[in-house]
């Protein structure tokens, strides 16, 4: 599950540290395990990887060729589907506030109206093709993401186990697709791959926590995801292209658990590998109109809501006036 070399030590400075192992959910097991399962998962890490999700492998690698094929484009061709607005082509420039990092991209608004106008640009040869690969594929990690919000939901006991669900169901909800192409950051030669204390210095995508309610990625099998953990560790998340992995977004830190469940810190490094890291990740988001607030069984008078209450589309404004690593769960606090 961790990545470290040599396993399972990491070095910090002076430090040797024993990395935690990152937790693991098996969906097919009995579903109150499942739920209680997930739920430890989401207050301690915030980060899990699941398997037996149910997704075909066909939608997942259609949707992975689909991709490699874009990025595989010329340039000047790429950037017919840019530049990113934010939804569109991106390449280095994260956000509008000058960050930067060794990766290029696609953002996608999920409505299918939006995708098949995408696609015209993304697949100009045959663009149904695209879209319908980005269709099924969307619709099957929604399917995920709304499973793992119910059983969340039930295992905190709540009274209307589908309230998030159904907000990444609704038709206006503001979900979107990232579909990210990291190079490998070569090494000089084969022998300075060990322990080259350069591998850990490319970033492709910066130290963030993800707006949204729920993220559902999966990648290729090679390695950069990195999550950070209590105790400021980062861990490397061993690749696994069968599996998904699942991280709380700040929405869900405060609208599910009043800031039980933990927004994870989460960054992308670009690792000596021989060929680029492809990662596809859904941003589970409530329809912009949306009034973020704790559910009520989460607010006690021991325990008052940590955040006053706001829109999602008024948390999407703040998130993107401010630079990725930028706390903005501060912004809402109510003391
Ligand atoms: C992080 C999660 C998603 O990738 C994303 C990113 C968005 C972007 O790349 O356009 C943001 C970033 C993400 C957080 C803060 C803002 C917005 C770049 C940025 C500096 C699509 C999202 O929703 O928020």
């Amino acid at each position: 599950m961790v990545v470290a070399s040599p396993p399972p030590l990491a070095r910090t400075g002076e430090k040797k540290l024993l990395l935690p192992k990152l937790p693991t959910v098996d969906l097919s097991g009995p579903r109150a395990d499942v739920a209680q399962q997930i739920v430890k998962a989401a207050e301690t890490v915030g980060f899990f990887k699941v398997t037996h999700h149910g997704v075909g492998p066909a939608t997942v690698s259609r949707m992975a060729q689909e991709s490699l094929g874009f990025f595989a484009r010329p340039d000047h061709e790429k950037k017919r589907a840019g530049p990113a607005d934010p939804f569109g082509y991106g390449c280095r420039n994260i956000g509008f506030n000058g960050d930067v990092g060794e990766v290029e991209y696609v953002l996608l608004n999920t409505h299918p109206g939006s995708i098949a106008q995408r696609s015209l640009t993304i697949n100009s040869t045959d663009p149904t093709k695209f879209s319908s690969a980005a269709g099924g594929y969307i619709e099957a990690v929604k399917e995920v993401a709304c499973e793992i919000l119910d059983m969340m939901a039930e295992g905190l006991g709540a009274t209307d186990a589908e309230a998030f669900s159904k907000l990444i169901r609704d038709v206006d909800s503001d979900s979107v697709l990232r579909l990210n192409h990291y190079p490998p950051f070569l090494l000089p030669s084969p022998s300075s791959a060990v322990d080259h204390p350069a591998a850990e210095l490319k970033v492709g995508f910066g130290a963030h926590t993800d707006p949204q309610i729920l993220t559902v990625l999966t990648s290729n099998d090679v390695a950069g995801l990195q999550v950070h953990v209590d105790g400021d560790v980062w861990v490397s998340v061993a690749p696994d292209p069968t599996a998904f992995f699942v991280n709380v977004g700040d929405v869900l830190q405060v609208a599910m658990t009043n800031g039980r469940f933990v927004s994870v810190k989460h960054r992308a490094l670009n690792v000596n590998a021989a060929k680029p890291r492809l990662s596809m990740a859904y941003f589970a988001a409530p329809p912009l109109n949306c009034t973020i607030s704790p559910l009520p069984e989460m607010v006690t008078p021991s325990r008052p809501s940590l955040y006053r209450a706001f829109t999602w589309a008024e948390y999407k404004k703040a998130s993107y006036s401010l630079r990725l690593g930028d706390s903005r769960l501060d912004l809402f606090k109510t003391q």
